[in-house]
């Protein structure tokens, strides 16, 4: 009855470990391949003349392969751009917008 108790301990231990071991090793290959390219830049957008403008460079940065999020602001003229660095370049984001009539250029 000891020995049953011990063993099952024993094995309890184990199966906790690996899970632990498991855990950690699954959480550093997502950093690997999802948090450690990921980059903040931030454009100066020219011709935003209305409140609608903004929808529009959104959407030109938004369809870019490896863009997040841009969170393009109206009163700043600015388009604050999540992306995958390994994924999209800079100069696409500015020839993105650029292309539908808003020129940017990386500000700061
Ligand atoms: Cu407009």
């Amino acid at each position: 009855m000891m020995k049953i108790t011990t063993d099952f301990v024993r094995y309890l231990n184990i199966f906790i470990f690996a899970v632990l071991l498991g855990t950690s090793f699954n959480a550093a290959q997502a950093e690997e391949s999802v948090s450690t390219d990921v980059r903040t830049a931030t454009l100066a957008v020219e011709n935003m003349t209305c409140a609608m403008c903004p929808i529009t460079v959104k959407k030109s940065l938004t369809n870019l392969e490896g863009v997040i999020d841009a969170d393009v602001n109206f009163d700043h003229k600015t388009a604050k751009v999540v992306y995958h660095e390994n994924s999209v370049s800079i100069e696409q984001l500015t020839k993105a917008t650029t292309n539908v009539g808003y020129p940017s250029v990386v500000s700061k």
